[in-house]
């Protein structure tokens, strides 16, 4: 997200933070952080989850979060559940969670302080958005959170809250995730079960659902039954509405995404970076045994999408399946050095070369993108692969590198030297609150065109072009 609100902030301000940003994008440095700049942010938000327990709060909050990391939103789950365990000794039973336990009470409020307060001190060291996930059943307890965090620190807040009465939709969720919870170390799988099932009971009943005649004033979204069906208050601002997008997109079927590399191309074998030419004889060979494998996968409706470079739609020629050819998908633009070995380029732009290894994920190729551009670029399709059930992608290294990176919650840090092999398929299947990933290589020799990031490059943040430049560690 751009960080270049003016509100109550004079033009002076803007034109020196665009100054500043401006400078840092050609130096590739990263721009200075929040603390150092703080007058021209905008103010942190604060999600905070609302539901009764196993209504999907967690894989609401990780989700999301995940999302906002990639597009470049800081943000930071605190899990109340997560803080009364390091409090207590080891979990009895549902007792603890009885309305009338005045002793467990105590201790559940003050937790959730710890975690609300971390949530600030995380918001005021510059961090964007802070998920509190906790059930903040009642009426009492949001206005615990609207002091805190709207009224002493003037953050924004934004309840999400899920509601399901779909019983099977709630064992399901026990069964996947509460009963292997550190709570029911060692238990029996249906006494856990129990168990959980009388602690939503005694949630339910002080639970206060919002609703318009006490909450009109409050920002929220309520979920009702996984999706089908939302409620929107009082949206406020860009973020909140970008996560009201997200959460209208995402859905928990079953389903795999296929991820791969168009087969090894000639330009590959040449070591020459982008480009537009055909897939080589051992990429062919790539091709054929790609529609062999996503035949024996036996994937019901399955989508292919690939880039509108030659060489992912030869990869996929063969495949049965409906296909979709899109120009964000494409690899990235390596602008005056497209077409070029890494060699050459270190040769006729030394200075560029040993920027691009000083911060790779920011570092724009003159007349090109930057890893950090093609995130940008891939957000759409992020958003419709999220709406989608079993996709095929056939892509490209940089682009490869992105999708993994929201899929394995990855930093913009480690991104651009995450491996992704030529002739290798990586599935990715959703499980509880993430997604296995395999890697499967199919077996065809190809060339290897990850480059390390060279070990010994002075990365101190404070560049000196002297540093950059007279650096001579190149592998
Ligand atoms: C594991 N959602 O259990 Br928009 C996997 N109850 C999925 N809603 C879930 C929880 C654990 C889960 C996700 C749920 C879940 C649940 C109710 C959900 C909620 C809102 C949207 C999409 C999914
Ligand atoms: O070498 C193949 C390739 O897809 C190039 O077209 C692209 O510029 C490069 O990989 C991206 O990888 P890196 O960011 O590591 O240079």
């Amino acid at each position: 997200m751009e960080n270049t609100t003016v509100s109550t902030h004079t033009y002076f301000d803007y034109v020196i933070y665009t100054f500043c940003k401006i400078m840092s994008h050609k130096l590739s440095v990263p721009l200075p952080n929040k603390a150092s700049c703080p007058h021209v942010v905008q103010a942190p938000t604060v999600i905070a989850m609302v539901g009764l327990p196993a209504r999907g709060k967690t894989y609401i909050s990780k989700k999301l979060t995940r999302y906002l990391n990639w597009i470049g939103v800081s943000t930071k789950v605190f899990n109340v559940g997560e803080y009364r365990r390091a409090a207590t000794n080891k979990y009895r039973s549902h007792d603890f969670f009885r309305p009338d336990n005045k002793e467990a009470q105590e201790i559940r409020t003050k937790c959730a302080l710890l975690a609300m307060e971390d949530a600030c001190k995380f918001l005021e060291n510059g961090g964007e958005v802070g998920v509190v996930d906790a059930t903040n059943t009642t009426r009492e307890r949001r206005k615990m959170l609207v002091n805190m965090f709207t009224v002493e620190h003037q953050f924004k807040l934004f309840f999400v809250e899920s509601i399901c009465d779909d019983p099977e939709v709630v064992e399901a969720n026990i069964k996947e995730v509460k009963v292997c919870s550190p709570d029911y170390k060692g238990m029996d799988t249906n006494e856990a079960v129990k168990d959980f099932m009388q602690r939503i009971e005694h949630y339910n009943e002080t639970y206060e659902p919002l609703d318009w005649s006490h909450d009109r004033d409050l920002s929220f979204i309520q979920i009702f039954n996984q999706g089908e069906r939302f409620l929107v208050n009082k949206l406020a601002g860009h973020l909140q509405s970008r996560v009201v997008y997200y959460l209208m997109n995402i859905h928990v079927l079953p389903r795999t995404i296929y991820l791969t590399r168009h087969g090894e191309s000639m330009m590959n074998l040449q070591g020459r970076i982008g480009g537009d030419s055909d897939i080589s004889e051992r990429g062919q060979t790539y091709a054929e045994a790609l529609k062999r494998f996503i035949e024996k996968e036996n994937i019901p409706n399955l989508k292919v999408w690939t880039s509108q470079m030659k060489r992912t739609i030869q990869t996929a020629k063969f495949i049965e399946a409906p296909k979709e050819h899109w120009k964000a998908l494409n690899e990235i633009d390596a602008g005056i050095c497209e077409g070029m070995t890494y060699e050459e380029i270190q040769e006729k732009y030394p200075e560029d070369f040993a920027l691009r290894d000083q911060d790779k994920f920011h570092y724009r190729y003159p007349s090109g993108e930057s890893y950090q551009d093609l995130v940008a670029r891939l957000e759409p399709v992020i958003l419709e692969l999220e709406r989608q059930e079993n996709v095929l992608v056939v892509c490209h290294q940089a682009v490869a590198r992105c999708l993994l990176a929201y899929f394995q919650d990855k930093s913009a840090e480690d991104l651009p030297y995450l491996k992704v092999p030529l002739h290798t398929v990586i599935k990715l299947t959703p499980v509880a609150y993430g997604c296995r990933v395999e890697l499967i290589s199919l077996n065809i020799e190809a060339v290897n065109t990850h480059r390390e990031k060279p070990k010994t490059v002075l990365a101190n943040g404070s560049i000196s072009t002297i540093e950059a430049t007279t650096c001579s560690c190149f592998e």
